[in-house]
């Protein structure tokens, strides 16, 4: 029980009852064709439902006795062409699917229809997840489709394997072994994601090496490819602008320059030579010393531009990122996105989109939406979540982040009104866009349970379903994941759940409560550093972000201040422009606050910054309760593997609350209540850290 095998695990049904129901509503299976997505949907189904109902399962050619499973496309199986589902299919795209109980030849059946092969083995996934979260099948009416057309994780992979900001592991792609040795860790990875709806994968990191588009790498690219295919999984590259000159031998780089553009378009044609069904490029420019389009004095969209007409022609796509930032922008970092793309609107191609990140800084445990939400409607705009936890702990901590997910993809951007909220923007539905999509940052590495931490699961499993529908519920996916993963026995199931439900929040209250950002540790992002100060770049520091003097604490960016805020709607402004109204947990990231402000609790801010700290420590050891409760229904692998991490994680919270409270109070002057827990050690003694050590205290 290494957790190899994610949430398809695919046991037998614990509840007596069900498992004879549900054997005797799936009697047999009839699914006709032989090309390799309906042979893996055949095996998927073979593999599951022995699993799960604990017998053998029969293939017919036309349902014999009720209980039939009907699985096919109408071009591939005759019988499901016979339902006359033509109306219904067509409703559900090219990559949904339909799972309805119906009379077949007389006998009650249950049919899973989808106008593509990849529907099917989207549908067989669902299927089997009706039994593995022990659902009634008996009435099948379901219709699914995917709201966003582009569902994609960024590997940050490098080439020697190494991953950014990756903690699980060194990358799954082997380069050397590749394009002769094709991994079975390949197939199950395209399997996982197949299971969730995910359908591409750029394979490189955002900081890009120009020789993964050398011939050389692209036969290996190419292997991956084939290997992905049947899955439905396309592969994408990140696109290092400076290639032309790097492995290109040209003088420049110039998106305008002839010669550049004939480079990228005879590139751009030798990729499709390798891999027909390519995706496109990932681009990160002028960001971070990244090169891009700015280096030649043109923008953003003369460099996406570029790049896209070189990929249309095969139908490739472009997702131009908007993280982009450099010290031009004196007084805030959060604007130069904004100030950059906004004036860009209207004049990328049509194959273009820009690819934003939830928050304006970068991936922090609570970010107010980023203000280009709603802000180009004349552009199509992708979402870009971490996955991986860089500031959230990384492979330590337990946080479920559909909750994190959830929230900005709920919030408000009122730039059509009220109901203007990101998913609509990112969906298409807002702008009247058809081209959309939505990218995770991957938390998967070769540690035998993917993730290194075996909840991160969770988190891989709550991208894809939320890609596939926004709609879903924290928790719901919680549950399900819950389900599929550990059991479906209450005495499980609602000890996780706490947990889960939890556990976002209690990392924003033990590293950044109150709209607090970007306070931890310098360069690798681990463990608090709300001290670091005087580095050759401002915007790198954490004084630069929560400002603390004597006064108070917290970046002002109302009028006052950097005036951030009038990039968002004007109902927006409103609303977190004011005091009163500003929503407490974004209150710092908007205003300079007085040490002596009352909050909602009736607390002073600095006593309130007390608490949260000192909540977020509680909610971890309530954590520790809950998963204690579980160690009699589960193995003892995976509860001791948990167990190890959330004593981890509780050292962790502590070490933030301590460090931070003791560093805000040289501010503040205040005391911690005498009612809280007090901090074990010297502010000098979290300052001296070697911070490799997670210290034991
Ligand atoms: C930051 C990471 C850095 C990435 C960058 C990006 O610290 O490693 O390269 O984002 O998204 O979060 O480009």
């Amino acid at each position: 029980e290494d957790g190899y095998r994610l949430w398809l695990r695919y046991d037998q049904v614990q509840d007596a009852n069900k498992l004879q129901q549900y054997r005797q509503q799936v009697s047999e299976i009839v699914i006709e064709g032989s090309s390799p997505t309906l042979a893996i949907a055949r095996k998927e189904l073979t593999q599951g439902l022995k699993g799960l109902l604990g017998q053998d399962i029969i293939f017919t050619k036309q349902p014999t006795k009720a209980g039939a499973l009907v699985a096919g496309t109408p071009a591939s199986s005759p019988v499901v062409a016979a339902l006359q589902l033509n109306d219904k299919l067509k409703a559900v795209g090219p990559e949904g699917y339909l799972l309805l109980t119906m009379p077949v030849n007389g006998k009650n059946s249950t049919v899973l229809a989808a106008n593509t092969e990849v529907g099917v083995l989207y549908g067989t996934f669902h299927f089997l997840r009706l039994l593995q979260t022990a659902q009634d099948i008996s009435k099948l009416s379901i219709s699914s489709s995917p709201k966003l057309q582009h569902r994609v994780l960024n590997h940050w992979d490098n080439l020697d394997r190494t991953v950014e900001r990756g903690y699980a592991g060194f990358s799954l792609w082997d380069w050397h072994k590749l394009p002769g040795y094709i991994d079975q860790r390949y197939l199950d990875y395209a399997r996982a994601n197949a299971s969730l709806g995910i359908n591409g994968t750029v394979l490189t990191n955002v900081n890009a090496n120009a020789l993964v588009l050398t011939k050389e790498y692209l036969v290996k690219v190419a292997a991956l490819a084939d290997a992905f295919r049947p899955y439905g999984l396309k592969v994408y590259l990140t696109a290092r602008f400076s290639a032309p000159i790097e492995i290109g031998g040209l003088q420049t780089a110039d998106p305008l320059d002839p010669t550049v553009q004939t480079w990228w378009k005879d590139k751009a044609a030798e990729i499709y030579s390798y891999v027909p069904d390519f995706g496109g490029f990932l681009v990160k420019a002028n960001s971070e010393g990244q090169p891009g389009p700015q280096n030649y004095g043109r923008n953003h969209a003369d460099g996406a531009n570029m790049l896209a007409d070189a990929v249309a022609p095969q139908g490739g796509i472009v997702m131009w990122r908007a993280f982009v930032y450099d010290d031009k922008e004196p007084d805030d970092r959060a604007k130069q996105a904004y100030n950059e793309f906004k004036p860009l609107d209207g004049q990328f191609r049509k194959n273009v989109m820009v690819q934003v990140k939830n928050g304006a800084i970068d991936f922090q445990p609570r970010e107010p939406f980023h203000p280009l939400f709603g802000a180009m409607p004349k552009t199509p705009i992708m979402m870009e979540f971490q996955i991986t936890q860089e500031y959230l702990g990384q492979a330590t901590n337990l946080a479920y982040l559909a909750p994190m997910f959830r929230e900005t993809l709920q919030a408000d951007t009122h730039t059509k009104g009220k109901g203007s909220t990101v998913a609509k923007v990112i969906d298409g539905t807002l702008d009247n866009h058809t081209l959309t999509g939505i990218a995770g940052v991957a938390n998967i590495g070769n540690d035998r349970n993917w993730t290194g931490h075996l909840f991160g699961q969770s988190n891989w499993y709550a991208f894809g379903r939320l890609a596939w529908n926004h709609q879903l519920s924290s928790e719901s996916i919680a549950t399900e994941w819950i389900n599929m993963t550990f059991s479906t026995n209450a005495n499980v199931v609602l000890p996780v759940q706490d947990m889960l439900m939890t556990s976002r929040e209690a990392v924003v209250n033990y590293m950044t409560p109150l709209g607090l950002h970007h306070i931890m540790g310098w360069s690798h992002h681990y463990g608090p550093g709300p001290w670091i100060k005087d580095k050759h770049r401002a915007d790198w520091t954490s004084v630069y972000y929560h400002r603390a003097d004597e006064k108070g604490i917290g970046f002002d960016r109302t009028k006052t201040g950097s005036n951030a805020l009038a990039q968002y709607a004007p109902a927006v402004q409103k609303q977190f422009g004011n005091l009163k109204t500003c929503p407490e947990e974004f209150l710092l990231w908007f205003h300079h606050v007085s040490w002596d402000h009352k909050l909602k609790s009736g607390r002073t801010l600095w006593n309130e910054l007390c608490y949260r700290y000192s909540d977020g420590v509680q909610q971890v050891r309530d954590m520790q309760q809950n998963w204690a409760k579980v160690a009699p229904a589960l193995d003892e692998e995976r509860f001791a593997h948990v167990q190890s991490l959330l004593k981890i994680q509780e050292q962790e919270a502590r070490w933030w609350r301590d460090a931070c409270l003791l560093y805000f109070q040289t501010y503040s002057k205040r005391p911690i209540p005498q009612e809280l827990e007090k901090p074990t050690q010297t502010l000098e003694y979290y300052m001296n850290l070697d911070p490799q050590f997670v210290p034991g205290i």
